[in-house]
Formats: structure tokens, sequence, C-alpha cells
């Protein structure tokens, strides 16, 4: 079952919207694999971000990130990352259509609340980073053949 890295960013957390957020996945169907809160370090960050180093708004992005906890999670599911970024809605909250959840609850791009993998391979990579082996919890969704034929 494909899997992807799903944060809710430290604006998502100081804002109350964990729960919002993690009932958004729960009720499309996906299984929640991991989860945790963190205050990832600035070497951490970095590396999660590494695509993005050089870019203009790399130093703030992460000092943005190191603002607080984030809440980390893995989720499985059909299409887990491209249905996981459909859920979040586009990088730009200005563009996200109201019912994702940055067209619900942010305005701008560099307080977009939360982060999804943008492909399987990113994903792999991105839980490697962010969770061992032992914090993967590998478990049987029970609805699960009400939810797939
Ligand atoms: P996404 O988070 O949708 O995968 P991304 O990987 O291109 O988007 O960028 C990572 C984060 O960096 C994004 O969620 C918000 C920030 N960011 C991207 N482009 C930005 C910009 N032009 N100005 C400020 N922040 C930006
Ligand atoms: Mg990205």
């Amino acid at each position: 079952m494909e899997r992807t890295f799903i944060a809710i960013k430290p604006d998502g957390v100081a804002r109350g919207l964990v729960a919002k957020i993690i009932k958004r996945f729960e009720q499309r169907g996906y299984k929640l694999v991991a989860l945790k809160m963190v205050k990832p370090s600035d070497a951490h960050l970095r590396e999660h971000y590494a695509d993005l180093a050089g870019k203009g708004f790399f130093n703030g992005l992460i000092e943005y990130m190191k603002s607080g906890p984030i809440v980390a999670m893995v989720w499985a599911g059909e299409n887990a990352c491209a249905g996981g970024r459909m859920l979040l809605g586009e990088t730009n909250p200005q563009s996200s259509l109201p019912g994702s959840i940055r067209g619900d609850y942010s305005l701008t791009i560099g307080r977009n609340i939360c982060h999804g993998s943008d492909s399987v391979e990113s994903a792999e990579k991105e839980i490697a980073l962010w969770f061992g082996k032992d914090e993967i919890c590998d478990w049987e969704l029970p609805v699960h053949s009400l939810l797939y034929e």
C-alpha cells in the first residue's frame, strides 16, 4: 500500500488544527501508521527541504519550520501521495480551493500549515528521514474491506 509523509507545520499546531487535519485523512479512508510530535533540528529541516536550498525563501522557511513543534505522520492507502496532496490543496493557499485544508485554513504560501510528499519516491525518502522503522505501525484497518474492492 502506498505511503505518504504528512506534517502539520508549527502554525497548524499553534492554531489548533491538529485534530481537524487528522480527521480529513481518517475520513477519506487512509490508515495512520505513524505519528509523533517533534521539534526538528536545523540540520534535519535543511535535509528535508534540500531540494529548495538556494531559493530566496529557504532560510525563512527553515526558521518558520523551527518556530514550534510539528506533528509528523505517515498515512497509507490507495494513491496516498497524490490523494494526500489533494486533501492539502495547492502550495499557495491563494490557489487552493475551499474544501482543501490550505483552502479552508490558510492564506499565504509562507504559512500554509501542512506538508505532504509530492511523489512516492520523496515519500519513502521523507519517511526514512523522519521515522525509524520501529516507529511505523503495521496494522490492519478494520474497515479495509469496505474501502477497497
Ligand atoms: P509543497 O509544500 O506544496 O510541497 P514546495 O515543496 O514547493 O511546496 O515548497 C515547500 C514549502 O516552501 C511550501 O510549502 C511553502 C514554502 N514555499 C514554497 N514556495 C515559496 C515561495 N515562493 N515563497 C515563500 N515560501 C515558499
Ligand atoms: Mg514539497
